[in-house]
């Protein structure tokens, strides 16, 4: 892969905006001693949440492969052979058999995810609204990730109730292009203002090991701290390397970098959830925990996210009890 082109021609108002924190401060929070930067993050962790507290959120993909996209890292997309059977969308009924497996689990919030590149007005978006209602009618919290979102769409979401949309950045605006050619950065940030704009929590993350170096997760923390309001929930997920994607043979991020990363979201974004999200297999109790002491303090529970193996509740259980950590049960506890 070229990840010598810089996409920044595609991103041409980033530079316009007013900061709350330059690219030169993040840089110098990721150069601090690990043990410095740890301790920073861990102190301000504990300033605005519980340490010993964790939320659990279930993925249901309620649409699943044969999208028009070409992300690179994702086995839905119809570009690659990824051996991923497409799924239609799911029934209403179906998601509530989940949402509520979900909740008796421990999750209080159930995030649907659709392989779409774009929400289109009809009778599929309806289903979706249906199925937030009835997630929000068993008192969970609802998350939906759905592709790129208008206006008027975001409008009818807040409506029936949503209460976060996850639409990542990814990785920093000049990596962009190496990653997706079918939609720019502009447009991803156009989302997630649409989002803002009705009063729906932003979820915004991105992805570490695709190749990128230092300066690419400077970039997407910096983009993501700077958003007009720092999102609500920042998942920072690692590759899950899918065999027959472009990235299957990525080189792993470094464990330590991965750490690193989580600290300076938390010192950042100090009231976001960060949320130590896709691939969480390949990392140890350890690693986990040492996520958890620099700020992360959310998760996905279950043993599959979209496409791609999870930990599962026995092993999850198990993990956090080691830890003496609790996981949260009631929802809303984000909003302060
Ligand atoms: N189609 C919608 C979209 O792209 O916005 C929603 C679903 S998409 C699978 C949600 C997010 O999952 C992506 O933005 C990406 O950050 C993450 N993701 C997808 N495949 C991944 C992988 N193999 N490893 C890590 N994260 C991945
Ligand atoms: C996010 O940042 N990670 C989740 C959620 N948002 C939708 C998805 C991870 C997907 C991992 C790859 C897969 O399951 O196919
Ligand atoms: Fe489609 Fe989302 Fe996968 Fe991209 S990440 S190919 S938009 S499902």
């Amino acid at each position: 892969m070229d990840y010598a082109k810089a996409c920044m021609d595609e991103h041409p108002s980033k530079v316009k905006r007013d900061e709350r924190i330059s690219r030169e401060e993040i840089r110098r929070l990721y150069d601090l001693p690990l043990m410095d930067l740890v301790y920073r993050a861990a102190s301000i962790h504990r300033e605005h949440w519980n340490p010993n507290d964790i939320q659990m959120s279930t993925l249901v993909s309620i649409k699943t492969g044969a999208c028009p996209e070409d992300c690179s890292y994702c086995t839905q997309s119809s570009r690659y052979e990824t051996g991923l059977k497409y799924e239609p969308l799911m029934a209403v009924q179906e998601v509530m058999k989940q949402a509520h497996e979900a909740k008796a689990a421990g999750s209080n919030r159930l995030c649907m995810g659709a392989a779409w590149r774009e929400v289109k007005d009809g009778p599929q978006f309806d289903a979706v609204l249906e199925m937030v209602k009835g997630v929000k009618s068993l008192g969970m919290e609802a998350c939906v990730t759905l592709g790129m979102l208008k206006e008027h769409q975001a409008a009818r979401l807040a409506e029936v109730g949503l209460d976060y949309y996850n639409h990542n950045l990814d990785t920093s605006p000049e990596n962009y292009c190496n990653v997706i050619t079918t939609r720019t950065f502009q447009d991803r940030l156009d989302t997630l203002e649409a989002v803002r704009k009705a009063g729906i929590h932003v979820c915004s993350g991105g992805i570490l090991g695709m190749g990128e170096n230092r300066e690419d997760r400077v970039g997407l923390l910096h983009e993501l701290a700077n958003l007009p309001e720092p999102p609500h929930s920042v998942p920072i997920n690692k590759l899950m390397r899918m065999p027959g994607t472009p990235m299957a043979d990525a080189e792993p991020i470094d464990d330590i970098e991965f750490v690193r990363t989580v600290a300076v979201a938390r010192i950042i974004m100090p009231k976001a959830r960060v949320r130590l999200s896709a691939g969480r297999v390949e990392m140890t109790p350890a690693m986990q925990a040492l996520c958890f002491v620099a700020g992360a303090n959310s998760m996905f529970a279950g043993e599959k996210l979209l496409t791609a193996a999870n930990p599962g509740q026995d092993k999850d259980m198990a993990m956090l009890e080691s830890f003496g950590m609790n996981v949260e049960v009631s929802p809303y506890q984000d909003d302060h």
